[in-house]
């Protein structure tokens, strides 16, 4: 018995990857087929991605594991949030889509925020305004260029772009779009006062339909290039974050999951499981209403180029005090919402190492972290950085800028490497445990656990230090999360994981590390 086989391309704004998921005996298990890089492209001095290159990439992934394995069963895309393509009328791409850090917006922000302010945003989208966000892209696109009025017919975000491109079935999925600030919360749909206010084509936005959703099979020619036979396209949840998300083992490790075979690898010594004291986010007069009982008691913290801090909620969180915050709301599988905040994550490390790479002093995410790992804390300079500032969100020299940042606010200079990659993490960690605090103290509920999953939790010492900092036992895994959740919503789309029972088969399909609070660090 081979299981089910079936493919998650996760493509990453630092990396891709194409993962083939078996699924059997209730456990799903993965393998690494194709790796590759992704980063921006700078054409006339704005950015890119290079969306043929990563095609031909994926392509490249399946007809690898099709080669390896034989037919396989369904294949979906999940990427980055809030990047697009436009289709003209004959469903051809206008143009190379453009990276999230493109300038562009930066001339038309204001101009649209004075038709819809970042507040009424909120409460229309429960996104928060970002010049990143889908809504800021198009509006300075359509400002910039009148003529795509016209010529643009469809609006797909990139992982719905992806799945186009392999199916030819051009759709709106719902966990990816609700990273752009043009989806209503509530209802699912596009929020058309937006679209209203800010002139932009309802038109432009296709079908909505929820994560797990099967578009059909493979374009034929594809499936003769590629020998893959005709497998299925699926919209997954398509948003990484929200496949991420959909990866937490929570029931290894919550007192109220009844199934004692699903407890994870990482709780295996029953003196480790959580399983005797009762979740506080079950019951009591301080939940707030709406909040479902089976919510679990735990954080998450997805871990990439950013870091996504956030509880997972009933309905979305539109107050005041969320979004005065920084806190935004997004749709994952099943209708649940996540109430996070985006914070620059090791986006800061990853630029820092490529500026030493430049300067032909290439140090490797291993060799950063032992050395960071190796100071005295007491007798080094470390600075705490604001990871949000605007100052580290484009590509650039970022010792210099975290040297300049740290003489504005008026502290002193990390001076070796090892004291510029701790002054990194320990900051991360800091802005970790302040939003949890905010997290807590917005939805009443206390958080017991947090899970730490995605690629960053390769780096202990930055795990370590969220233990510390929060004070809060972290469980640390999966750590390839957004491929792990992109396949365990196609195996519901196949019908093979009842939706009930994914956390379940994430529970035992992943292992995990656990870390806990050393307290001579903690704040
Ligand atoms: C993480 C992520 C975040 C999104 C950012 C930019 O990979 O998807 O959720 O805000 O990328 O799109």
């Amino acid at each position: 018995n081979q299981g089910i086989r079936l493919l998650a391309i996760d493509l990453g704004a630092s990396s891709g990857r194409v993962m083939l998921g078996s699924y059997r005996d209730g456990k799903v298990t993965v393998e690494e087929i194709h790796r590759f890089p992704n980063g921006p492209v700078e054409v006339n001095g704005h950015l890119h991605w290079d969306v043929q290159r990563l095609l031909e990439e994926i392509k490249q992934g399946i007809a690898a594991a099709a080669a390896k394995y034989g037919p396989l069963r369904s294949l979906s895309v999940d990427t980055w949030g809030v990047d697009y393509g436009l289709l003209d009328e004959q469903g051809g791409l206008l143009y190379a889509p453009h990276h999230y850090r493109d300038q562009r917006t930066a001339d038309f922000a204001s101009v649209l925020e004075a038709a819809l302010p970042p507040a009424e945003q909120f409460k229309l989208t429960g996104n928060q305004s970002s010049p990143i966000n889908t809504v800021y892209q198009l509006f300075a696109d359509l400002m910039a260029k009148p003529e795509l009025r016209t010529t643009a017919r469809q609006l797909l975000l990139m992982p719905d772009l992806f799945n186009y491109m392999l199916s030819g079935v051009a759709v709106a999925e719902q966990t990816i779009w609700s990273t752009s600030g043009l989806l209503n919360p509530q209802s699912t749909a596009p929020a058309a006062e937006v679209l209203r206010r800010l002139e932009l084509p309802v038109t432009l936005v296709p079908r909505l339909v929820p994560a797990g959703t099967v578009l059909g099979e493979l374009r034929p020619a594809l499936q003769e290039e590629l020998g893959s036979g005709p497998l299925q396209i699926i919209a997954g949840a398509s948003h990484d974050t929200a496949s991420a998300v959909a990866s937490i083992p929570y029931c290894g490790f919550d007192s109220n999951c009844a199934d004692a075979s699903c407890v994870g690898p990482g709780s295996a010594d029953p003196s480790n499981a959580d399983l005797s004291s009762p979740d506080p986010s079950s019951a009591g007069p301080d939940r707030p209403a709406g909040l479902s009982p089976t919510l679990p008691s735990a954080a998450f913290i997805s871990c990439g180029t950013w870091s996504l801090v956030g509880l997972e909620t009933a309905e979305p969180v539109l107050c005041d005090a969320a979004r005065a915050r920084g806190f935004t709301n997004e749709s994952g599988f099943g209708g649940t919402n996540r109430l996070l905040k985006n914070i620059t994550g090791l986006w800061l490390l990853q630029e820092t190492q490529r500026c030493w790479a430049e300067a032909g002093e290439p140090l490797s995410h291993q060799e950063a972290a032992e050395l960071a790992g190796q100071l005295d804390r007491s007798k080094a300079c470390i600075a705490m950085l604001d990871p949000n500032d605007p100052l580290f969100s484009t590509p650039g020299d970022m010792p210099l800028r975290i040297e300049s940042y740290c003489i504005r606010t008026g502290q002193p200079v990390p001076q070796t490497r090892a004291e510029i990659i701790r002054s990194i993490l320990e900051s991360l960690a800091r802005s970790y445990a302040d939003t949890i605090r905010e997290l807590e103290a917005l939805t009443g509920r206390p958080v017991r656990r947090i899970h730490m999953v995605g690629g960053g939790i390769q780096n202990k010492l930055l795990c370590q230090l969220t233990a510390d900092a929060t004070g809060k036992e972290v469980i640390a895994g999966p750590v390839e999360a957004s491929a792990i959740g992109n396949l365990l919503v196609q195996l519901t789309a196949l019908g093979a994981v009842d939706p009930a029972e994914v956390r379940r088969v994430a529970a035992r399909s992943c292992s995990t590390l656990r870390y806990q609070p050393s307290f001579s660090h903690q704040n």
